[in-house]
């Protein structure tokens, strides 16, 4: 069966930065990946006029996550710098596209695009009751992404043909899967839409 795309829906791409990228100060196995599947997505809800919001890991440089400042994190995706930019081969369109920076104050770390962002407000806007979430990482801000979006009552699609994840622990993107998908979010592969 099919799914028919509404004027209620939003993709949402998350982290495609890269820094998150093999090569970058905190690769993402097979990060670059999800590129091309996300770049069909960004196409097909673009065509139909649908809004699209790019997350981005936007930190100071001496935030809170990185290891020299009692995170856990390399130094990554620090603000205005090369690694913090997108894929140079990610889609970004002109039009009815909005970009989310988190993580943006030095004392506050942000996994979910809606964690001290107007993400909510733009949705809430503009009447978007489905997301469709992907991006990197799985088990990061995408697990974290698509569960904030659950708790604020959106219907929320995994896009598992579009995520890959940093794996820190063996088995930790199969794990963040089953949480989402307990959480009540959806699969949904590009041949479904
Ligand atoms: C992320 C680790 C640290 C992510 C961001 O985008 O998943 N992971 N900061
Ligand atoms: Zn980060």
């Amino acid at each position: 069966m099919k799914l028919k795309l509404t004027k209620f829906d939003a993709l949402i791409v998350v982290d495609v930065q890269r820094d998150f990228m093999p090569g970058g100060a905190l690769p993402v196995p097979d990060g670059d990946k999800v590129v091309k599947p996300l770049n069909a997505y960004i196409q097909l809800f673009s065509e139909r006029g649908l809004p699209i919001f790019f997350t981005r890991d936007w930190h100071p440089k001496d935030h809170i996550s990185f290891k020299d400042h009692g995170g856990i994190w390399p130094p990554h995706c620090v603000q205005d710098t090369e690694g913090a930019q997108f894929h140079p081969d990610l889609i970004i369109p002109s039009d009815n596209k909005f970009i989310i920076s988190k993580g943006t104050s030095r004392d506050f770390d942000a996994y979910s695009g809606f964690q001290g962002t107007v993400l909510d407000s733009l949705l809430k806007e503009r009447g978007i009751k489905r997301i469709f979430v992907g991006g990197v990482a799985t088990d990061y801000c995408v697990k974290n992404t698509v569960i904030g979006g659950l708790n604020l009552g959106y219907f929320v699609f995994l896009l598992v043909d579009a995520i890959r994840g940093v794996d820190v622990n063996p088995g930790d993107s199969e794990r963040a899967i089953e949480e989402m998908l307990d959480a009540g979010a959806i699969c949904l592969t590009y041949q479904e839409i």
